[in-house]
């Protein structure tokens, strides 16, 4: 049974990320009608900000935004998108956060909230709303000490993982918190909500503090994953008296209020139109890529770069991470996430392919699959998967063509030819994916990839992706899935409303995928011949051979 929607209805779907603020919106048809973008480093140069983000350069990892320059941009967005967009016709608005990131509101803020004035901009009603301006986002790495200080109040890295679908991690709001608690004990103090990336922007929309969803609250290591509730245990390992700090959670496709007062008079937004939870990057993704069969795995390449699929049982290990499904109460999202992905691209093109993504494509044709031999692990920033700090490590395997791992002998070198390094960077990004995504439990080889993210635009990286992993690889109509996924969540969150149940996502698309901007092409086809599959074997090998030196590397450099 299909539904139907209103008449001539629009939905707006954002997403908050590391360098920008988008947006897209849909029309009743599920067709993209406009879209819009705030690019943070050249529209608002005053923040100061590098892609978007302050490196502190008197604290070893400390990475964060400037919570004010995030207003600015919805400001920014909603004038430069009203020429584009009838706001009177927008029926629900959804978002994305990148995930993890947190706010802290000061006491009494919520009034802020509740009395907007829509003669002024958001930005200077928001000054002193706020205990802190610098929000940590999920780039930082400063906080391993609070990380093993909860896992060991929770009785261990797995029984964490086990409770709240990942083991502590630095980027996660948990340890963030924690870190806030213990070393600027007066920001805490001062703070009566904490909000999520993606709450926070749901809250200005509303004019009060949003709940967290379900989806994005299991990027805290706080949330029972299972209950879907905050988790007394956790809680009490985090910081005292932070329930009430963080408020309720909410399903992702809940209500989470009718727009505020401020944007139906300063935007002409009709009173009726509702604000749709907010979620995370890669859960909103997940959506937009219209992610429902686990044989699936969807790749993002964009600031980090994200590997991630559906299951329907929850079994966190000491690796990855498990979110509830955004779209689906029944099952789960299982993901991955590299912190060294379009940035340390970024490098390696700058440094080998005269700062030219064109060049960067030659460079990658020239060069034979498998490199030859070469090896590369490239960490710009200190990465998440696996634990290491910044460093380049460039490795030439020998006797390499033989089908038995160990007669493989790696030798250290110091560096590469430019066009090998440009292979060795794409190529070692997805052996990693391919190597921990099987480990993992992901499935392997996948039925087939949904590429996204500002890179699954280049068709060269794409062919790498096929190769290694062996099997084709789709894309969607534009790399920016996160704010479609919004734009579609705003829609299936508006009929869950009006229905007054949930209803599954894919009754909205069900059999007409292709007319909607939703439908994903094949970019690549898989490899049938002989030569290919050959081919494949040699990379499974080396996948084996990356996953023992990375082991040695994390022995050697990571973190205890
Ligand atoms: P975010 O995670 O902030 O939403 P995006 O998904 O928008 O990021 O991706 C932005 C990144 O896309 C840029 O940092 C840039 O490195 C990368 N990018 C854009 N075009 C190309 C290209 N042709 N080849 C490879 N990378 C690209
Ligand atoms: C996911 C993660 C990143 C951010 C990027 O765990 O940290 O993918 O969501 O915005």
């Amino acid at each position: 049974m299909g539904f139907s929607l209103p008449e001539d209805p629009l939905f707006l779907g954002f997403d908050s990320s590391t360098q920008s603020l988008k947006a897209t919106v849909l029309d009743d048809k599920l067709t993209i009608i406009a879209s819009e973008t705030v690019h943070f480093d050249s529209e608002l140069p005053h923040y100061k900000t590098k892609d978007g983000v302050y490196r502190d350069p008197t604290e070893n990892g400390r990475i964060v935004s400037p919570t004010l320059m995030w207003i600015e941009a919805l400001d920014l967005l909603l004038e430069k998108l009203k020429t584009k967009v009838d706001y009177a016709k927008v029926a629900a608005i959804s978002g994305s956060g990148q995930q993890h990131g947190s706010v802290y509101w000061k006491k009494g803020s919520e009034a802020i909230l509740a009395s907007l004035d829509p003669n002024k901009k958001l930005l200077p009603q928001f000054s002193e709303a706020f205990s802190t301006l610098e929000s940590p986002i999920w780039m930082d790495s400063s906080t391993t000490q609070q990380c093993r200080e909860i896992e060991k109040a929770v009785g261990g890295a797995l029984e964490l993982s086990k409770l709240t679908g990942s083991t502590a991690h630095e980027r996660y709001t948990g340890p963030q918190i924690r870190k806030m608690y213990e070393k600027k004990r007066t920001i805490y103090d001062d703070t009566e909500r904490i909000s999520l990336v993606s709450s926070f922007v749901a809250s200005i929309l509303i004019g009060k503090y949003a709940s967290i969803d379900e989806t994005d609250g299991a990027g805290m290591n706080l949330m029972d994953i299972k209950k879907r509730a905050w988790s007394k245990i956790a809680l009490e390992a985090t910081a005292p008296d932070l329930e009430e700090k963080l408020g309720k959670l909410a399903p992702a496709h809940a209500v989470a209020g009718l727009i505020a007062p401020y944007f139906v008079e300063r935007y002409k937004f009709k009173k009726d139109c509702v604000i749709v939870q907010w979620s995370g990057d890669n859960p909103n993704s997940l959506a937009g890529l219209t992610l429902n069969t686990p044989g699936d795995l969807a790749i993002s390449l964009g600031t980090s770069d994200t590997v991630f699929g559906i299951t329907s049982v929850a079994q966190p290990s000491l690796e990855g991470h498990i979110f509830p499904n955004p779209v689906d109460p029944n099952c789960y999202m299982v993901m991955l996430c590299y912190k060294n992905g379009s940035l340390t691209r970024e490098d390696v093109r700058n440094r080998c392919a005269e700062k030219s993504w064109d060049v960067f494509c030659e460079c990658l044709e020239k060069t034979p699959p498998l490199n030859g031999g070469k090896l590369g692990f490239f960490y710009k920033d200190h990465e998440i998967l696996p634990p290491l700090p910044a460093g380049f490590h460039r490795y030439i395997l020998e006797n390499f063509s033989t089908r038995s791992l160990d007669n493989i002998k790696e030798r250290e070198v110091e560096e590469f030819d430019p066009p090998s390094e440009v292979r060795a960077i794409i190529e070692g990004q997805f052996l990693s994916m391919r190597g921990h995504a099987e480990r993992f439990g992901m499935p392997t080889p996948p039925k087939r990839i949904i590429a996204t993210g500002g890179a699954s635009s280049n068709q060269s990286i794409l062919k790498s992706m096929a190769m290694i992993f062996g099997c084709p690889v789709y894309t969607v109509q534009r790399p920016d899935s996160a704010s479609l996924g919004a734009a579609l969540r705003a829609a299936h969150g508006w009929l869950c409303n009006k229905e007054g149940r949930f209803v599954p996502i894919s009754s909205m698309y069900e059999g007409k995928l292709d007319k909607t901007s939703l439908g994903a092409k094949l970019a690549v086809p898989a490899g049938e011949k002989d030569e290919d599959k050959e081919l494949l074997e040699k990379y499974s090998l080396v996948v084996r051979k990356r996953l023992e030196i990375e082991k040695r590397l994390v022995e050697k450099l990571g973190r205890v």
